[in-house]
């Protein structure tokens, strides 16, 4: 049934996974040096995501060809400015930022990166690459370029001796290590109902619905996390991950690129203690989703959880649930219609209480050339962008 992914380093069913351990043992010196062959009338193109006309290039891309959901009225409108930071955490290579042009008029059809990380797999550590943003114009679907793509950027990985990778998908492939569901917690709900996003309830008014997601008080005192707080968030942040079985390990200058606030692109924050020192964490990152054809919106703008590391290391359950009612004030005083996030990590503890509801989609976690026994939802610790 898959042609393609039956020929790669995956797991082929679920009882192919008894073991944790890579699949297929390479060297760099096994890998080909010339670049897979495009259909003629395509080339390959690396883009220069620091250069204006390329981002918008590609922004533009993905703003009307990337992920939608399952009715295809949103689809994820991720900001040039947005890309310009997933795309260059530290030891980031412009290798591994492929685009595919048209040949004759150079317009950007195609796209597919990689970034480094260091991830925990129960108890491996594995240099891998993140892949994310693979994207085909809607006028070359099913072509079978999405498996080109695939394997160039493997190829160009591998090159530099890395052999295993880590991405996240709303369809089901070869085979997940991991299915979270998503969560939504509406701080517009009003907006959400207008747009589709989400109904009323039968037998109720917009006013009690409007009400019933009104914010409590807030129980922290958040302020914005700052250069200075980098070293403490990072330790604070790891020893909160190292809690489950399937997490990424962040160095300081990671932590100092993906988890200091931008403007409109990642908000994070910290709380101290009376002798400054930071006890608590949390961040979002902004992600719209432009909506076909209504007359009165034209996107979502929806806040998605992402890291979080609140005092005690989450045994208080108190202390996860105050530290998230903080994030969504935050996030409703940033103008966000809603909070979305997965069903892992310790997220059970506040998901109910903090009226979250269940979502129609799912995100399903792979690694290639890695086999890993299936991890639980509560012990997946990994949030992709
Ligand atoms: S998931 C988001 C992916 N993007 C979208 O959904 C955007 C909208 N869709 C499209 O642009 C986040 C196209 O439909 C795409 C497929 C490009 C998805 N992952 O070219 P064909 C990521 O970016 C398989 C992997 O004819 P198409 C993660 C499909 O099963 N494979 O289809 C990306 C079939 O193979 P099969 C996917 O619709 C991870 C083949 O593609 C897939 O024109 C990539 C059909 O190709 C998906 N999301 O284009 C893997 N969707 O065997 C990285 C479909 O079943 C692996 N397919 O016949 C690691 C690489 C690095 C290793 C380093 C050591
Ligand atoms: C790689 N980094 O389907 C990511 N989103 O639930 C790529 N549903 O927004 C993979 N269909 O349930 C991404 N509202 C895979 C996800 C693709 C996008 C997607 C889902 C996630 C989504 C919304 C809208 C559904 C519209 C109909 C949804 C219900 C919200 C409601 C709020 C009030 C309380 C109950 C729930």
């Amino acid at each position: 049934a898959h042609k393609f992914w039956n020929t790669q380093p995956v797991p082929q069913n679920e009882s192919d996974v008894q073991e944790d351990g890579v699949i297929e043992h390479k060297e760099v010196s096994d890998i080909k040096q010339e670049p897979y062959k495009l259909p003629s009338d395509f080339e390959w193109y690396l883009v220069d995501i620091n250069n204006e006309k390329d981002r918008t290039d590609v922004y533009t891309l993905l703003s009307q060809n990337y992920v939608e959901d399952s009715d295809a009225v949103f689809r994820f409108d991720y900001s040039p400015e947005f890309l310009q930071w997933a795309l260059q955490p530290p030891g980031w290579k412009q290798d591994w930022h492929l685009g595919v042009r048209v040949a004759s008029n150079k317009k950007i059809v195609a796209f597919i990166s990689g970034i480094p990380a260091n991830l925990s797999v129960h108890e491996s550590k594995l240099h891998l690459v993140e892949i994310n943003f693979l994207c085909v114009h809607k006028k070359l679907r099913s072509k079978r370029l999405a498996p080109v793509l695939i394997k160039e950027i493997t190829r160009r990985v591998n090159l530099t001796g890395i052999f295993q990778a880590v991405y996240t998908a709303g369809v089901n492939l070869p085979t997940p290590i991991s299915i979270c569901r998503y969560f939504h917690r509406p701080l517009n709900p009003k907006k959400l109902c207008e747009v589709g996003f989400s109904q009323l309830p039968h037998n109720t008014t917009m006013a009690s619905h409007i009400k019933k997601y009104k914010l409590d008080v807030s129980f922290l005192n958040l302020q914005p996390m700052q250069e200075g707080d980098v070293s403490q968030v990072t330790a604070l942040l790891n020893e909160f991950l190292s809690q489950f079985e399937f997490h990424q390990v962040f160095s300081e200058e990671e932590v100092r690129h993906m988890m200091l606030p931008i403007k409109d692109v990642v908000f994070s924050y910290v709380a101290k203690d009376e002798n400054d020192n930071v006890t608590d964490f949390t961040a979002f990152y902004s992600l719209p989703s432009s909506i076909a054809r209504n007359p009165k919106h034209t996107h979502i703008h929806a806040a998605y959880l992402f890291y979080y590391a609140p005092k005690g290391l989450g045994k208080d359950q108190t202390r996860s649930r105050h530290l998230m009612n903080d994030t969504l004030i935050l996030a409703k005083q940033a103008n966000f219609d809603v909070v979305n996030c997965l069903g892992l990590s310790h997220n059970q503890q506040f998901l109910d209480e903090l009226k979250f509801g269940k979502g129609d989609g799912y995100l399903h976690y792979y690694l290639y050339n890695y086999r890993c026994k299936t991890i639980q939802p509560e012990q997946m610790g990994l949030v992709m962008l």
